[in-house]
């Protein structure tokens, strides 16, 4: 098979090609894996470190909204299945900077699946989110038929990507499929994000800052899990389906106990935590029904949080350069500008 994956330098592309080359490939026959990525606050080639050396990679720097370059390389390097992961993918920033998130997970989608289906791509993989299902209560979770309902433009607009690529198979019959994925966490996630950011700062005896109360319950996922579970549906799932990913009862958990985890592997004291303003439409819950996966097609997650959770701070602990070099760049004068002030309204632990 000859992939094409977009947003492939960032958290989940870059470690689905990795996993793709190093425990997928053998299985699905990946003999080409092409990264497209416009590289981003959140792309990064050193999260590719080392892929070059295989001769079936290679990475495109181009954006996905570049109807020619995605043309070219379709053809020339003879796709026969696109997975869609590029997206602007932060929540937060999605507040401050909504129509970035039109143009890349929106504009951006369609651009790639117009030309995908024009030359007639035999797959088209778009990688969702469970966020577009909005807020669950304290029971419950999202099934495939649940109505959309997204809080955030970054939800609103994965929805509206969702629906124009459900769009391509109910007009045209082009074999689409869409994932809809709780919460990833594991190696090279860029340090914006809750558990990066958390041990992250951790590590620097930093504060952290943890939103409203704290109760907040999110499903968390490894992502090599996230990775297996795409090249499932991929290969083997009904064209034209969603299917939702998700880490199942055990690994719900609230921020504040997420953040314990953390501080608790880490051993740093829990004055480090700092309750801040609320994110707005911050949505409450999120839990996910994976039971339709599961039946078709054989997925269950494997990792179980404790042990992914303690995996991924030691790697945070190992690649310190990593994350340092994101943490003293362009980033953080990001992140002091518009998040660090809320540490000045925080009250306490
Ligand atoms: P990320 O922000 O780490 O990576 C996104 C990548 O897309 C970056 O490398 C960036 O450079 C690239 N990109 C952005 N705009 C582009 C454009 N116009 N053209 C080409 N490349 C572009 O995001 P992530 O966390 O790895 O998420 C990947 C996908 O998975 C997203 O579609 C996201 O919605 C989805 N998802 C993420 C999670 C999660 O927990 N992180 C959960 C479910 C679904
Ligand atoms: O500093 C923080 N403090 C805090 O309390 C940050 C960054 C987050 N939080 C809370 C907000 C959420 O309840 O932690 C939870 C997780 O937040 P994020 O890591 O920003 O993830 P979330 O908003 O749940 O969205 C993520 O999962 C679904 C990804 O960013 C999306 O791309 C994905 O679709």
């Amino acid at each position: 098979m000859r992939i094409l994956v977009t947003g492939g330098a960032g958290f989940i592309g870059s470690n689905f090609v990795r996993w793709l080359h190093e425990r997928g490939g053998s299985e699905y026959k990946a003999e080409r894996v092409i990264v497209l990525d416009s590289l981003t606050y959140a792309g990064n080639l050193a999260n590719l470190d080392g892929l070059d050396a295989h001769s079936s990679f290679r990475f495109v720097k181009g954006d996905i909204r570049d109807a020619d370059l995605v043309q070219s390389l379709l053809k020339e390097e003879r796709i026969d299945a696109v997975i869609n992961f590029a997206a602007e993918s932060h929540v937060d920033r999605s507040i401050l900077d909504p129509l970035s998130f039109v143009r890349t997970n929106i504009e951006g989608t369609q651009v790639l699946l117009n030309v995908s289906q024009e030359l007639e791509i035999p797959r088209f993989l778009q990688v969702s989110t469970d966020e577009v299902y909005g807020s669950l209560g304290p029971t419950g979770a999202f099934v495939e038929e649940t109505p959309i309902d997204p809080s955030s433009a970054y939800s609103a607009s994965k929805a509206a990507a969702d629906m124009l690529v459900l769009a391509a198979w109910k007009t045209h019959g082009y074999a689409v499929s869409v994932t809809r994925c709780t919460n990833n966490y594991g190696p090279f996630q860029f340090p914006e994000k809750l558990i990066p950011l958390f041990i992250t700062n951790a590590m620097a005896d930093q504060p952290l800052p943890l939103y409203g109360d704290g109760k907040n319950v999110r499903s968390w996922l490894h992502v090599d899990d996230h990775s297996d579970a795409i090249m499932k549906v991929l290969t083997k799932g009904t064209a034209g389906e969603v299917y939702n990913i998700g880490g199942g009862e055990e690994s719900e958990k609230q921020n504040v106990e997420v953040t314990q985890a953390i501080l608790t592997i880490l051993d740093k004291p829990s004055d480090l935590v700092k309750h801040v303003e609320d994110r707005l439409g911050h949505d409450r819950r999120y839990a996910v029904d994976y039971s339709k996966i599961n039946k078709e097609l054989g997925w269950a997650p494997s990792v179980p949080f404790e042990v992914g959770l303690q995996e991924t701070v030691t790697w945070y602990l190992e690649n310190q350069s990593w994350w340092q070099a994101i943490k003293s760049g362009e980033y953080m004068k990001f992140y002091e500008k518009n998040y660090a002030g809320k540490l000045d309204t925080a009250v306490g632990n």
